[in-house]
């Protein structure tokens, strides 16, 4: 079904590229596109799937096996169709279909029926709690008549979340598979991750300057997963006047989409700890601030 709609999509373009300036792209490339697409509409398709990647990335944070688009990021419908769009006319094929921050500064969420236990909940809530410690961002539980909340669930493919709050899409989708705490995607910082993606964060390592920090290792990477070290443009994201962060809860680790086991980013300055999910960084926090608005946080 998912292969139809992007085929549709293909035929559809085909005579406005043909009319168009040529592309450079082979239809070897575009099919390689287009899997690519479908596979991270997919994600992994249940918990051995899931499994199998983790063991094959034994290095790799859990959120980065996850399947999705930079491994966690999961893309709205029409994202699909803008990146190929994009991919077609030649440019890098990258979506930033952004969504905004949520209206007054309150992310509102509720647990799906019967996917956590008591000890989950009380991890995600300590997660909510680190935030609202540390930002203006309030959190509320959802009541019947929010339409629009984050609705988190445990499956067991990976951890995954939409960017940003957005309107049409009611539901907003935010998965932590089911783990003991403080493993996997139950670990603190890596909860904080995902719930920074729906607060409407993305990964430190493809904002714009991030060359002038991190090499990227082509040559390590898995075939098909380039698209993952995309860089977002100027104008598609804002380092709010903050550092680089190497720490940053939202850096993937050095061995992230390695296709044999050698690093995939390697760091242009000494720091050790790149990659880790044990710590929120105080710019994790300053991040969000500005984002929101926070009082005090420009000063
Ligand atoms: C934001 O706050 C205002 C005033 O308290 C309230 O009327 C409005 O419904 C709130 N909006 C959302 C989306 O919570
Ligand atoms: C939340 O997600 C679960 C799992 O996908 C789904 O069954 C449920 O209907 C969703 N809840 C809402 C309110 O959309
Ligand atoms: C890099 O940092 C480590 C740990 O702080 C230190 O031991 C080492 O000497 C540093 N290396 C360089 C080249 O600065
Ligand atoms: C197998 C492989 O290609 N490994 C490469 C990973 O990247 C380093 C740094 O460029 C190379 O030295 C390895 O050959
Ligand atoms: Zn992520």
């Amino acid at each position: 079904m998912v292969r139809n709609v992007v085929i549709f999509v293909v035929l559809g373009l085909v005579s406005l590229v043909a009319a168009g300036p040529a592309t450079g792209r082979s239809r070897q490339d575009i099919e390689n596109f287009i899997q690519f697409l479908e596979g991270i509409k997919r994600g992994n398709a249940n918990a051995e799937e899931f499994q199998a990647r983790k063991q094959e990335f034994p290095l790799a944070n859990d959120e980065e096996v996850s399947g999705r688009f930079q491994g966690d990021i999961e893309l709205d419908d029409d994202d699909y169709e803008v990146m190929l769009l994009q991919y077609l006319q030649g440019r890098n094929g990258f979506t930033t279909n952004f969504i905004g921050p949520w209206p007054n500064n309150t992310l509102v969420f509720e647990f799906a029926d019967g996917e956590f236990d008591d000890e989950h909940k009380a991890a995600i809530w300590d997660a909510v709690r680190d935030i609202e410690a540390h930002t203006c961002v309030k959190f509320r539980y959802r009541t019947p008549s929010d339409t629009v909340f984050v609705n988190m669930t445990g499956e067991p493919r990976g951890c995954s979340a939409q960017i940003g709050h957005r309107l049409i899409r009611g539901a907003h989708r935010l998965n932590l598979a089911r783990n003991t705490v403080g493993v996997g995607c139950f670990r603190h910082a890596t909860i904080v991750h995902e719930i920074m993606h729906s607060l409407g964060f993305v990964h430190m390592h493809t904002t714009h300057n991030r060359d002038e920090y991190v090499k990227i290792i082509e040559e390590n990477i898995t075939s098909g997963r380039e698209n993952n070290f995309r860089l977002y443009e100027v104008s598609e994201v804002d380092n709010f006047g903050i550092d680089y962060d190497y720490v940053s809860c939202l850096h993937y680790s050095a061995f992230a989409f390695s296709a044999n086991g050698e690093p995939t980013i390697v760091a242009l300055q000494n720091v050790s700890d790149m990659g880790q999910r044990v710590y929120v960084t105080d710019s994790d926090w300053l991040r969000i601030n500005r984002y929101y608005n926070c009082p005090g946080a420009w000063d």
